[in-house]
């Protein structure tokens, strides 16, 4: 059968210089992600490495090994027609690892500037190991590293137990003293022995503007993105969790233009609220086999602990947008699916920001760009908690290159928000659905008013709401994360009870 999801999904690394210096107790595999485990171990230039690859059942896919070098990549690559032209001789290398593998023996970390992917990326070689994630580092990366040894993984309750790694160029990770994560589109060279580390970026989000006639603009969205959903989709029949909102309504009318039969999409809603009407309007249109799943509000808040064990994120409102993800990826019969989203359009066009002047619409996209790194509303692993595959075809790297450019005039026009997107996609949905304003997960699902109502119910006051929603959010990153605790053993209440304790006194008016 044809693999649907990529080779791995994670991976946890070792590596120690034999010296006797960064000998330690292996690490436990811990991920949050669902996957098969497949160890690699290997001894050579007096430097032990082991691999535990979290895998969809080829783990022989994920790593490769050529020229005393090993490299474990977990996710996958979008654009290998045209890296694979950058190879001597005719053969193909047969997976993304054997390909990243394959580029770095010519171009070294130069290679990570060439790929268009989601992934995180390890290769050791003698006395030397780089790590690197894709332009959004979409796949989270941590490590951790001493003279002698280098410790890393794609989530950072692996590295809960290991020993206190020095300052690095990356980002700390709250009470996992020198445990860092890789930053987005970076590549961090670390040479074992002293335990050195350099960071080098990859990429970076364009901060010139482009002016494009209208038409053109439309067009070359439009083709960028439906290159982005073509490059997505896997073998299978494609599954799109819609809101039907423009964004993910344009990625199912571009997955559904390409397939063979109907394809799958699925919407989730609460007691609360739900947008099944808007979503069905496309569903019909564009003939797919479509669902509709409503979750009690109180199951859905429920979902908090599994949804900050996923992301490892402490960011109140990031974490609002993720919880009814989660919650429907939860609910998905069986597992394996390839997931198709409209996650992350707002960011580039800059459609969460209700506002008509274009100087204040191009500052809140070039800030939304400047700050997206590290709250991993991106990773995979949301979906992974239930054995599925998540991927965002607009933070491709190439549809983020050219819509973060373009002029804000071209986002915000005739009234409209995100105006090139829906210009672009005129002709493939029905007009109410082209024109229909923004309304996010958060609010369309009911989960940020019931999140609210639940601290309001606790005795919060509302001035305070937001503060507590930051400490239960930061709380909870602390016993999924830190102490590493299943999310199952936190329940909301206890937590919502002690980070609001506090809050009460002196806060509740006198009766
Ligand atoms: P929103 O754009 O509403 O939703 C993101 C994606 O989640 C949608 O494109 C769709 O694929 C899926 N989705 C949303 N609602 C439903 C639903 N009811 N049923 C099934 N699937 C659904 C927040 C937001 O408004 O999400 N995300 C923004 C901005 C992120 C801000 N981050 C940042 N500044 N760093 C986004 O760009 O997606
Ligand atoms: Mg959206």
């Amino acid at each position: 059968m044809t693999q649907t999801l990529p080779a791995a999904v994670g991976f946890l690394a070792e590596i120690r210089a034999e010296t006797g210096r960064g000998a330690g107790r292996p690490l436990e595999p811990v991920f949050a992600s669902l996957g098969s485990r497949a160890e690699l171990q290997e001894q050579s230039a007096g430097q032990a490495l082991r691999i535990v690859l979290l895998h969809s059942g080829a783990p022989d896919d994920a790593h490769a090994r050529a020229g005393g070098r090993t490299l474990a990549l977990a996710g996958e690559l979008y654009n290998q027609d045209e890296l694979v032209r950058l190879l001597p001789g005719a053969a193909r290398p047969d997976s993304d690892a054997a390909l990243v593998l394959a580029l770095f023996e010519i171009y070294d970390l130069h290679a990570f500037r060439l790929l268009n992917g989601r992934f995180a990326a390890l290769l050791a070689a003698p006395g030397r190991v780089v790590l690197g994630t894709d332009h959004a580092g979409s796949v989270p990366l941590y490590l951790s590293a001493a003279p002698g040894r280098v410790l890393a993984a794609t989530e950072a309750k692996a590295l809960r137990t290991a020993p206190a790694g020095r300052r690095l160029p990356a980002r700390p990770v709250r009470r996992l003293p020198g445990t860092h994560q890789v930053p987005a589109g970076t590549v961090l060279d670390i040479q074992v022995a002293a335990g050195d580390c350099t960071a080098h970026r990859t990429w970076a989000p364009p901060l010139a503007r482009r002016t494009v006639p209208e038409e053109e603009a439309a067009e070359t969205v439009r083709h960028a993105l439906d290159r982005a959903v073509r490059t997505r989709t896997g073998p299978g029949t494609p599954l799109v969790v819609l809101s039907g909102g423009i964004d993910s309504s344009s990625v199912a009318a571009l997955a559904a233009r390409r397939a063979a039969g109907p394809i799958d999409t699925v919407s989730m809603g609460t007691d609360l609220a739900d947008e099944f009407p808007q979503a069905r309007v496309v569903a019909q249109h564009l003939a797919s086999a479509h669902r509709e799943v409503t979750v009690p509000t109180g199951d859905l808040l429920r979902r908090l602990p599994h949804t900050v064990w996923a992301a490892e994120c402490l960011d109140p409102d990031i974490i609002e947008y993720l919880l009814p993800l989660t919650t429907l990826y939860l609910r998905l019969a069986g597992t394996g699916r390839r997931i198709l989203t409209g996650y992350g359009a707002d960011i580039p066009l800059g459609g969460m920001h209700r506002e008509d002047r274009l100087p204040e619409l191009d500052t809140a996209i070039c800030r939304d760009m400047a700050t997206f790194d590290g709250l991993n509303e991106m990773t995979p692993t949301l979906s992974g908690i239930s054995g599925h595959w998540s991927t965002h075809p607009y933070w491709d790297r190439d549809v983020l290159d050219l819509l973060v450019p373009l002029e804000a005039g071209l986002k915000r026009r005739y009234g409209q928000d995100k105006w090139v997107l829906r210009a672009a996609m005129g002709d493939l949905l029905p007009h109410e659905v082209v024109i229909r304003p923004k309304l996010g997960v958060h609010e369309g699902s009911g989960t940020s008013s019931s999140f609210t109502r639940l601290l309001i119910d606790a005795g919060v006051v509302p001035e305070r709401v937001r503060q507590a929603k930051q400490l239960v959010v930061q709380e909870l990153f602390d016993r999924v994360v830190t102490e590493g605790r299943h999310p199952n053993e936190v329940p909301l209440d206890t937590v919502v009870e002690q980070v609001t304790g506090p809050l009460l006194s002196g806060a509740r008016p006198v009766p």
